[in-house]
C-alpha cells in the first residue's frame, strides 16, 4: 500500500500521548467523521465459550478453571446448538466461540460443532478460533496452522477473532502469557488466514504491566500485516479488567488513558478501517464518549459473556439491544445495524 503522507513513527506516537486529551481526541474524531459521518456500527451477536479448561496459565485471566474459578466445564454440542437456537429469536447474525485450550477436547469436537451450526444456520456468521486456540490445536494435533484455517474453512468458519494477541513485546508477553502462541505466529496465523480471502479482527490487552511505547509497537506490527494483506476488519484495544487473576495491577487506567489510547489507535492505524471501543472491557459509558476519540464500532448485544465477567466486568448478560442502540442515539449519533465484515444491514 502506497500511504500519500508520512506515517507516524513509534516515538511521534508515544509523543502523541503527552497531548491534552481535547486536542488528540479532535484529530481522531476528524478522521472519523471524515469517513462514518455519526455512524456508529453494532451487530446482533452471541459469545459462547463452549470450554474452559485450559492447560495455559496467562496471568492476566480470570476465566479459566482450575486456577482462581474452580468450576470447570465443557459444553455438549447439543447445549451449543440449545443455546444458538434461543437467541435466534433475537435476530443474531453472528456467533462469535472462543474456548480455553483444553487437552481434552479432539479437533474433531470443534470442525463438528462448526459444520452442524452451518448447516443448522446457513446465514449465521462464525467468527471462530484466536490465533491462539490455532497453535495450540496445531501443537496437540500434530498439524500445520494451515491444515487447521483449511479445516475451518471448510467446516464453515467465516472469520477469525482478535484474541490471543495480548501484547506483541516479547518480553511482556513472556512475563503475562508465557507458553501462549508467540507473537509472530499470531501475526503468522493471520497472514495464512488472510492469504486465503478471510477476514479477521485484531485485538491488544493494554492497562497491565506494559508501556505505552509496547502498545505502540503492538499497533505498527499490526500496521505492517496489514499492509501486506489487508484483511483485518477491525482493532480492538481491550482493557485489561483487573479482579480474580495473578497480575494485581494495583493502579488501573484512568478514562484519559484509554481514550488517549482509542485516539492513537485510530490516528496510527491509518489502513485498518474500523476501531472498535468493546463496551464490555471499556465500559459502556467510556465507550459512548469514545465515539468521539476515534471509534466507530461498540461490538454487540453479545447476550453472554464470560471472559471479562470473570474479571470483574460489568457484561455477564450482554446488552439488551434497544439500550444499546438508544444509548449510541442519545450520545448523538446514529446506530447503524452491521455484520460481522462491516456490511451495514438494511431492514
Ligand atoms: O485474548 C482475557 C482478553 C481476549 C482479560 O474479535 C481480557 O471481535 C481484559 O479477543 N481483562 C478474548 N481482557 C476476547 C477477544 C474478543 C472480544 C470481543 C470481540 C472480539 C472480536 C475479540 O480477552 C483474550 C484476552 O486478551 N482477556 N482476560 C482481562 N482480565
Amino acid at each position: 500500500m502506497t500511504t500519500k503522507y508520512k506515517r507516524i513513527n513509534i516515538d511521534e506516537a508515544v509523543a502523541l500521548y503527552d497531548m491534552d486529551l481535547i486536542s488528540l481526541g479532535k484529530m481522531a474524531n476528524k478522521i472519523r467523521r471524515q469517513k462514518f459521518g455519526d455512524k456508529t456500527y453494532y451487530n446482533i451477536n452471541k459469545h459462547i465459550n463452549p470450554t474452559n479448561i485450559c492447560k495455559d496459565v496467562c496471568q492476566f485471566c480470570s476465566f479459566s478453571a482450575s486456577r482462581k474459578n474452580p468450576f470447570q466445564y465443557t459444553m455438549t454440542h447439543e447445549q451449543i446448538l440449545k443455546n444458538i437456537n434461543e437467541s435466534i429469536q433475537n435476530g443474531i447474525n453472528e456467533v462469535h466461540m472462543v474456548s480455553a485450550h483444553n487437552k481434552d477436547v479432539p479437533l474433531s469436537w470443534y470442525m463438528d460443532i462448526f459444520k452442524k451450526i452451518k448447516t443448522k444456520y446457513p446465514k449465521l456468521h462464525i467468527k471462530a478460533l484466536t490465533a491462539a486456540e490455532i497453535h495450540f490445536l496445531s501443537c496437540e494435533h500434530d498439524k500445520t496452522y494451515e491444515q487447521i484455517i483449511d479445516m475451518m474453512i471448510s467446516n464453515g468458519v467465516d472469520s477469525m477473532p482478535g484474541g490471543g494477541a495480548e501484547i506483541f513485546d516479547e518480553k511482556v508477553r513472556k512475563k503475562i502469557c508465557g507458553g501462549k502462541v508467540v507473537s509472530n505466529d499470531w501475526l503468522h496465523i493471520h497472514k495464512l488466514w488472510h492469504q486465503k480471502g478471510k477476514k479477521s479482527n485484531a485485538t491488544m490487552l493494554f492497562g497491565h504491566i506494559e508501556s505505552r511505547a509496547n502498545r505502540i509497537d503492538h499497533m505498527i506490527r499490526l500496521r505492517e500485516l496489514q499492509d501486506k494483506t489487508g484483511g483485518f476488519n477491525c482493532f480492538i484495544p481491550l482493557v485489561y479488567q483487573t479482579k480474580n487473576n495473578y497480575l494485581n495491577i494495583k493502579e488501573p487506567l484512568t478514562a484519559i488513558e484509554i481514550l488517549k489510547t482509542i485516539a492513537i489507535s485510530r490516528l496510527m492505524l491509518d489502513n485498518i478501517e474500523n476501531i472498535k471501543a468493546y463496551w464490555v472491557t471499556s465500559t459502556i459509558k467510556l465507550s459512548l464518549i469514545a465515539q468521539e476519540f476515534g471509534a466507530n464500532d461498540l461490538d454487540g448485544t453479545i447476550e453472554n459473556e464470560q471472559i471479562n465477567s470473570a474479571a470483574g466486568a460489568d457484561s455477564k448478560n450482554g446488552i439488551k439491544l434497544h439500550e444499546l442502540t438508544g444509548l449510541i442515539t442519545n450520545s448523538g449519533f446514529e446506530p447503524v445495524c452491521r455484520d460481522s465484515l462491516y456490511n451495514e444491514i438494511v431492514n
